[in-house]
């Protein structure tokens, strides 16, 4: 009776909620989702795949539009209760023919053929009784089922709990802008009650999707720790034109290096959302864009709250004296200084996704370096801007690495913007112990020191450290996410059977 693969049709009222549940629960943003009703006018199938592997189905359906005809339908055709799963069989194929009842049709289609059913309803309105012929129709289908009450509140939880506790064996709170991956689990964990012929693939799903979360944990820890290894190793060289002085450079010097350093940063939010399946279109959206702005690396209030100024931390010196001309031929010819170095970084070394994606950074950075050179003409002076010499540096990039790895976490797919930053001031680096910190603070210290040529093992103790802090950090957040906890209590409601 059961389709091979878990397969789930979302089912309930035009504009509940329905794809938003789906969009969260599949992780993908693309899904149509909109304040119209009557978006989703045909089923669309949609899968929960990891590693290649497609795990589950999931079916986006049209809403529920003639439910009390065509419950009077069913009813006036009802021999008795061994015969009502026989009956919506019937109801589909004559009406599919006839063209009568198209959105029923349609909605009941995949679940007579074969889907468990996922009943969506808009928990921010009251319970009415005319909900009640689709619950019964859905029931007659006599396939596994559970609701699923979306935008819960408080108002109206207990109507809505009660009545539907009536027709489905479970009954959980899935609000589609706060899905986390733990509710996904424990949404899957109901799966297995309501649909016990598909336990085994089900929890096979449950335990790819916990393996997948932790590779993703790894990539994002990685990501964090290469941010810092190349902000910390970040310098450019640069020359001066013999007719101008260092000191009417400055400031301009200063914003590139700037720049550079916030392109790392912002990249590497970006590739963090990446790890979540947020496409670049929806982080590129104006609100985070406009979140990225407020919150500037450079903007004067960061350097207040640690006491620095960016302008005084910055290094400025001179590495030489060569003449524009000789530096050009030095870098083409793989000389031992400046972009040289860069140009043989691009060719040697360890494989790896981001590896790659760095040395592209690295080969961009050369070419403005050539460029730069070749545009001093008549020849100049050469000079290095960084790397930054502040150690506090790396750690509010750290700090705001985490935070911003707690927003993508908790950032359902249904919403077009990640949700609210936390509290500013919280600190992952605060919940390092001294010892680690001052580890941490060493190891950079030496990444600043060898920026020339960052040695792999080096890097390798950076990653370590990182991925340390980044797994207690997720792990004390969720534990403090479990039933129970005092966190959890006060700020959502979570699983009610
Ligand atoms: N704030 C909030 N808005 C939600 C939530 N779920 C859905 N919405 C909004 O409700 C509206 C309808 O959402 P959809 O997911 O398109 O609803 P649907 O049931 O698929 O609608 P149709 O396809 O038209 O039947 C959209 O504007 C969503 O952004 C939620 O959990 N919180
Ligand atoms: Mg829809």
């Amino acid at each position: 009776m059961s389709t091979a693969l878990p397969t789930f049709a979302v089912v309930g009222r035009v504009n509940r909620g329905k794809s938003s549940v789906i969009a969260s629960l599949v992780e993908n943003d693309r899904v149509r989702i909109s304040p119209r009703p009557g978006t989703t006018t045909e089923c669309v199938p949609y899968a929960i795949n990891v590693g290649g592997r497609t795990l589950l189905r999931i079916i986006d359906t049209p809403g529920f539009e003639d439910t009390p005809r065509a419950l009077h339908w069913l009813k006036a055709r009802e021999t008795s209760a061994a015969g009502r799963a026989d009956d919506v069989v019937a109801f589909v194929e004559e009406h599919e023919a006839a063209g009568e009842f198209a959105e029923e049709c349609r909605l009941l289609r995949p679940v007579v053929d074969g889907a468990a059913v996922l009943y969506v309803v808009d928990g921010s309105e009251p319970y009415r009784p005319n909900f009640e012929a689709e619950m019964e129709i859905l029931l007659r289908t006599g396939r596994p089922a559970m609701a699923l009450i979306n935008r819960s509140g408080e108002t109206h939880l207990a109507a809505w709990k009660s009545a539907l506790n009536q027709y489905f064996k479970v009954v959980r709170v899935f609000d589609a802008h706060r899905v986390t991956s733990e509710d996904r689990r424990e949404l899957l964990d109901d799966f297995c009650t309501i649909a016990p012929d598909w336990e085994p693939m089900l929890r096979d799903a449950i335990a790819a999707l916990d393996l997948e979360q932790e590779r993703r944990l790894f990539e994002a820890s990685t990501l964090i720790a290469d941010l810092l290894i190349d902000s910390a190793s970040l310098h450019l060289n640069v020359v001066i034109k013999a007719n101008t002085e260092l000191k009417f450079e400055r400031r301009r010097l200063e914003g590139r290096f700037h720049d550079a350093l916030r392109t790392l940063e912002t990249n590497t939010h970006r590739e963090i959302a990446e790890v979540w399946m947020h496409s670049i279109e929806s982080w590129e959206s104006d609100e985070p864009a406009e979140l990225e702005l407020s919150e500037d690396l450079f903007a004067e209030d960061t350097w207040d709250v640690m006491g620095l100024s960016p302008m005084a931390l910055i290094g400025l010196s001179a590495v030489g004296g060569a003449t524009a001309g000789g530096v050009i031929d030095a870098a083409v010819g793989g000389a031992s200084l400046g972009a040289g170095i860069l140009l043989g970084g691009l060719v040697g070394g360890a494989g790896g996704a981001f590896e790659v994606r760095r040395r592209f950074a690295s080969a961009s950075r050369v070419r403005d370096q050539l460029q730069s050179l070749k545009n001093a003409g008549e020849g100049g002076r050469r000079y290095r801007v960084g790397p930054h010499p502040s150690a506090n540096f790396a750690f509010v990039l750290l700090n705001r690495a985490v935070r911003h790895l707690d927003r993508v976490l908790s950032w359902a797919h249904a919403r077009p913007a990640p949700p609210d930053e936390g509290d500013p001031d919280e600190r992952v680096t605060d919940e390092l112990s001294g010892e680690a910190r001052r580890e941490l603070n060493s190891l950079l210290a030496k990444v600043r020191r060898k920026y020339r040529a960052v040695p792999d093992s080096l890097r390798a103790e950076v990653h370590a450290a990182v991925r340390a802090l980044v797994e207690n950090h997720t792990r004390a957040a969720a534990d403090s996410n479990l039933p129970g906890s005092d966190a959890n209590t006060a700020s959502r409601p979570r699983t009610h059977n």
